[in-house]
C-alpha cells in the first residue's frame, strides 16, 4: 500500500509511501485518521483508513475530499460507522 499527500492524513504528519510490491512497516505515532491507498488500484477502490487514538479529529476533512472512481464510495462506506 502507498500513501501520499493525495490521501488525507493528520496535519503535521509527513506523507509516506512504500516501494511498489515491497512490504513496509510504519509506526503511527500521531493520533488521527490516515487514509492509505494502493496507487495502481486507487480508482478501483483499493483504499483504507487507519484510526489512531479514540477521537480522530480529521474525519470531516477525509469526508470532504473527492476520491477517484470507486475509492469515493469505499471511503464513504468506511466512514459511515465512524461518524
Ligand atoms: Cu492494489
Amino acid at each position: 500500500m502507498r500513501s501520499s499527500s493525495a490521501a488525507p492524513i493528520p496535519e503535521g504528519v509527513k506523507p509516506f509511501r512504500s516501494a511498489l510490491g515491497k512490504d513496509v512497516s510504519y509506526r503511527f505515532s500521531t493520533p488521527g485518521a490516515y487514509v492509505y491507498k494502493c496507487t495502481p488500484h486507487y480508482g478501483q477502490g483499493m483504499v483504507g483508513i487507519v484510526i489512531v487514538g479514540d477521537t480522530p479529529e480529521n474525519l470531516s476533512a477525509i469526508a470532504a475530499k473527492k476520491y477517484p472512481g470507486k475509492a469515493d464510495k469505499r471511503i464513504e462506506a468506511l466512514l459511515a460507522p465512524l461518524t
